[in-house]
């Protein structure tokens, strides 16, 4: 080969490479979504996922991996995917996951995370946003009241007994979520009594079966559930013992219609994808700090899903749409109550 041609062919080989290794390096810009549990039945971490990947488009790889319901090993997960350095951003969801990835990043400094439904005790170096859980059971909560005061609701009885069925106790669960269903049932009546039941995970279907199936028996007539997987089992209670349920994170009434009669939501869907864009822009910086609620469109009680209408009484109907529209214009402020 003469000189000339080698050279060209240097030349080539050169460019060749150098694309391969941008190409290479396009691709490598990756996003892991870390579920703490596993995805399916779990309507936080199914919106997470769809939003993230919305985001990611086809600029961004992402890789879910479920992290189990070995509560233990999450910090041992999240240490390993920041240690492969292949991931540019890892995100997750539920309030133990802050302090978890807060450790985590204060040995990897250059990774970035975000924790949406988090604790806000993730320090300076995470992107940790908070629901305001509190209005959201408290919303259903209401709702609940009104459905066991109900005469026109067929499958509710005189008893003034309302159910609530949770996979395990958590900070936010005792001190926002409970306490602000209560006050909801409180606010539609003083006379309400609370059940509180605990399945001690968020898998055991056949457990939230029987533990509905308990309540039912003993005079409640609606009962909320916030149990991941095992949600399924409180729906075939309500089935087989004529009772009714309420879901919370996402909308469940389709799941079985006219049994699941109302849900108080998380957009988390739209959160997820609107701040992997910012991040992709450039603009969620480390440390970001978010506190959401109804009145910034991120917690939901959606009044005009096809089954609530069909199902509920209007009266109730115009009631919720009444209590949504205050805390959607921020007249109603539960952070009063804040510890
Ligand atoms: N919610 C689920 O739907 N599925 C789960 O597997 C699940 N695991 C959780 C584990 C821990 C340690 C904590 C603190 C919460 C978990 N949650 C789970 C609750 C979820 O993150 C959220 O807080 C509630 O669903 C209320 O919005």
């Amino acid at each position: 080969m003469c000189k000339k041609s080698t050279a060209l062919a240097l030349l080539i080989a050169a460019i060749v490479l150098s694309t391969a290794s941008c190409q290479k390096k396009r691709i490598e810009a990756s996003i892991a979504i870390f579920v703490p549990g596993v995805l399916e039945g779990s309507p936080s971490y199914e919106a997470m996922d769809l939003g993230v990947r919305k985001a990611a488009e086809d600029k961004f790889q992402v890789r879910t991996i479920e992290g189990g319901f070995d509560q233990a090993s999450w910090y041992d997960s999240i240490l390993s995917l920041a240690s492969e350095e292949n991931f540019s951003l890892i995100v997750t969801s539920n309030p133990a996951m802050s302090e978890i990835c807060s450790s985590v990043a204060q040995l990897f400094p250059n990774q970035d995370f975000l924790v949406l439904d988090g604790s806000g005790l993730g320090g300076e170096r995470i992107s940790d946003i908070v629901y305001r859980h509190r209005e959201q059971a408290f919303v259903i909560g209401y709702f609940a009241g009104l459905v066991t005061m109900s005469d026109e609701l067929k499958r509710s009885n005189p008893n003034l007994k309302v159910g609530m069925i949770v996979g395990q106790e958590y900070p936010q669960m005792m001190r926002e979520i409970l306490p602000g269903y209560e006050a909801g049932l409180q606010t539609a009546n003083p006379d309400i009594k609370l059940e509180f039941r605990v399945i001690g995970n968020w898998y055991d279907a056949e457990q939230a079966r029987e533990l509905a199936e308990g309540l039912y028996d003993g005079g409640v007539d609606v009962i909320l559930t916030i149990a991941g997987g095992a949600n399924q089992g409180v729906i075939s209670a309500a089935k087989d013992k004529r009772g009714y349920v309420l879901w919370f994170d996402s909308e469940g009434s389709s799941l079985a219609p006219g049994v699941v009669l109302a849900s108080s939501v998380l957009r988390q869907e739209n959160l997820a994808e609107k701040l992997v864009r910012n991040w992709i822009d450039g603009e969620l910086p480390p440390g970001t700090k978010m506190n959401v609620g109804f009145s910034e469109g991120y917690i939901d009680f959606p009044t005009e899903n096809k089954h609530f209408r069909k199902f509920v009484p209007e009266s109730i109907q115009d009631e919720m749409r009444r209590l949504v529209y205050q805390f959607k214009n921020g007249e109603i402020d539960l952070s009063a109550l804040d510890e």
